[in-house]
């Protein structure tokens, strides 16, 4: 049975999405804690440069995004389902809506001066401005949401979540499916991780309740690894093969060809490598690095720009 290596860091929130993903399909894991901010050397050599969190690894096959994840984990253990059959289009759509407005408005709310103090609790001062400096970076220096802008659409969204539990357990019906947990992660930091502000969920207390049952979930068995271990890993083993996929050719870019894939919002460090698979709703590139050996690195096509590398 292959290794399923999860990169991650306590307090990322899309990181929560994936640990209680794993959680809920009773997957047993292993745990590399990567740094918060860059440099992230041992990951960027097992993805070429791809630096956001969670990263997903098994064995010499990197996995980029947690939609993507998501969905490879779903291939491993079908049940319980992440996308129930009868709304497995709606729960893609609201799980695609909490990953981005949800999490961008939660996100410019938990991060207002108290929200801060939680976080950086008991960090010195330059561990504060090192992370507020290298998130500006990512934003390619994009401002965030104003305070008063994402509180009012964080309320907003908090309700209609809210408001979609009137007469059923979870968002969608009976049982959680994604949208579940992409709903969750941005509303757990705020009620985790910034709990000076966490009173902003008691004008809904389905949703407060709601929270609790996810919660209860739980991450599942895993264990500690360290990224050299990881390293290793990637080293030993052989990437799957690919050969039998089907080719979708939306770009004009051939198997083989020298690629780069970037993702299209924040975190634009590209990954560079061979194009050996381009599916529907998967794009695939071989590299490789001294101290892994080759690698296939897969990213979502949602969400990321695929260009062809000019020789
Ligand atoms: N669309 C990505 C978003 C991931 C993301 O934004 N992660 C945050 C942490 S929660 C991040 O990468 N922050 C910068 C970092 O960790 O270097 C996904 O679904 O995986």
């Amino acid at each position: 049975m292959i290794q399923l290596i999860l990169h991650h860091y306590p307090i990322s929130p899309f990181a929560e999405k994936i640990r209680l993903i794993l959680g809920y399909k009773k997957l047993a894991w292993q745990s590399v804690i990567i740094p918060r901010i860059m440099p992230k050397p041992d990951l960027t050599a097992l993805t070429g440069g791809y630096r956001r969190t969670p990263v997903m690894q098994m064995g010499a096959d990197i996995y980029c995004d947690t939609a993507l994840i998501a969905d490879v984990l779903e291939k491993i253990a079908p049940a319980p389902s992440l996308y129930p059959s009868q709304v497995n289009g709606a729960s893609r759509i609201v799980a695609q809506w909490a990953d981005s407005q949800v999490f961008s408005a939660a996100m410019a709310y938990n991060f207002q001066p108290a929200g801060i103090a939680d976080v950086f609790a008991g960090l010195p001062e330059e561990a504060v401005q090192a992370f507020v400096a290298d998130r500006a970076a990512m934003r390619g220096g994009a401002p965030r949401m104003a305070i008063g802008e994402g509180t009012s659409t964080y309320k907003s969204q908090l309700r209609r979540l809210s408001d979609m539990l009137t007469e059923r357990p979870y968002l969608l019906g009976d049982a959680p499916s994604i949208a579940d947990f992409s709903a969750y992660h941005p509303i757990w930091f705020t009620l985790e991780r910034t709990p000076s502000l966490s009173g902003i969920l008691d004008a809904t207390p389905l949703l407060k309740d709601w929270m609790t049952r996810m919660k209860a979930i739980g991450h599942g068995v895993h264990e500690k690894m360290t990224s050299e271990q990881a390293l290793d890993a990637a080293n030993q083993a052989t990437p799957g093969d690919v050969t039998q996929m089907p080719f979708v050719n939306e770009h004009g870019i051939d198997l083989g060809s020298e690629v780069t894939i970037t993702a299209d919002n924040f975190g634009l460090e590209p990954t560079q490598g061979t194009l050996v698979a381009a599916t529907k709703t998967r794009l695939i590139l071989r590299r490789e690095d001294q101290r892994t050996g080759a690698v296939h690195v897969h990213f979502p096509r949602n969400g990321f720009i695929l260009k062809k590398v000019k020789s």
